[in-house]
């Protein structure tokens, strides 16, 4: 009986194969994130795909799995490598390892506005295409986060303060930053923010205020200094060999809602950055200005991360940062 069903089902597809006129199946992508549905990346590229759907009469669709449910965060990468799936958005900072080139975003204090951010964005995009390219990587767009400053428990009197205490660490630069200031860096993902803070597992972290308002840190976090450390990106990508695959007519839906999401994404960036500082303020958090002397110790330890950086990276350091400042 079993057998009977099964044959009934295989004439069944391959006459549905065959039927004329009948298009052959869409292509169907899978786009990994690991950040939350509700986050303004995340809007963004479920625009994104929607307009792929549309703009490609079907041929393609993306399905979007956010909040690290198809891989975590930090192994995105690799899994639109392996093809687990054909897509994917990843911070850039987290990907300083593999390819230290993509740790310009969080050298501090180089980029304070976006229009900077832009120009950084511009001049990095031919290197970090090369090195996604020798990992059978295609980048499609990227977007920043709002600027990083600083959530702290208590008031900021000095860099001394930070000695023993809790920092939450994202990236190799947070991480390095509280070595420096003899705090202990917790790695903790940006979904599990307001659950480290309430668990006490944390004391101060250079975030966005955005992130901070996603997390609801108020309460635990009292004070948010703007210091405009740097301005992370994450980048969403696809698989070489999956892109190459389609049509180019989809080739060409891709890029050109790509570049809208970009232009869309930067604009929705701005926008929280100021409304999600507003936000923090009515919720009790004290926006403050640094004092002077910490400011000037916070810029002379940014100068260390730097210079490692640029040693770390090597000549094509340069390529971006010699172009950056000449303007
Ligand atoms: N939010 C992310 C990265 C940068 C940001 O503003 C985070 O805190 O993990």
């Amino acid at each position: 009986m079993k057998f009977i069903l099964y044959a009934a089902m295989l004439a069944a597809s391959v006459s549905f194969a065959q039927t004329p006129g009948v298009s052959p199946a869409a292509t169907h992508w899978k786009l990994a994130t690991g950040y939350r549905a509700e986050s303004f990346h995340t809007q963004n590229i479920a625009q994104f795909a929607r307009e792929v759907g549309v703009a490609s009469g079907g041929q393609l669709t993306i399905e979007v799995f956010p909040n690290s449910t198809l891989a975590k965060l930090a192994d995105i990468p690799q899994a639109v490598r392996d093809g687990v799936a054909q897509a994917g958005e990843a911070i850039m900072t987290g990907m300083v390892k593999d390819m230290p080139i993509a740790g310009a975003d969080s050298v501090p204090f180089v980029v304070s506005t976006y229009s900077d951010a832009q120009r950084l964005w511009k001049l990095q995009r031919p290197g970090i295409e090369k090195h996604f390219a020798e990992r059978g990587l295609k980048p499609l767009y990227a977007v920043p986060w709002p600027p990083q400053g600083l959530h702290s428990s208590k008031p900021v009197h000095s860099l001394a303060d930070f000695k023993g205490t809790q920092m939450r660490t994202y990236n190799a630069t947070t991480l390095r930053i509280a070595e420096l200031l003899g705090a202990k860096p917790v790695d903790v993902a940006m979904v599990d923010v307001g659950k480290a803070l309430a668990e006490g597992r944390m004391d101060s972290m250079i975030t966005s205020a955005l992130t901070g308002v996603e997390n609801k840190v108020w309460g635990p976090i009292k004070y948010y200094y703007e210091i405009n450390a740097w301005f992370p990106k994450n980048v969403v990508f696809v698989n070489t060999k999956a892109f190459d695959a389609l049509k180019p007519d989809v080739r060409a839906a891709v890029l050109k809602a790509a570049g809208d999401a970009q232009t869309r994404g930067w604009a929705m960036s701005q926008a929280l950055a100021s409304s999600a500082t507003e936000e923090l303020r009515a919720n009790g958090v004290k926006i403050e200005r640094i004092p002077p002397d910490v400011d000037t110790e916070i810029k002379r330890m940014g100068e260390k991360l730097s210079r490692e950086w640029v040693r770390s990276v090597g000549n094509e350091a340069n390529t971006i940062f010699v172009p950056y400042y000449i303007k």
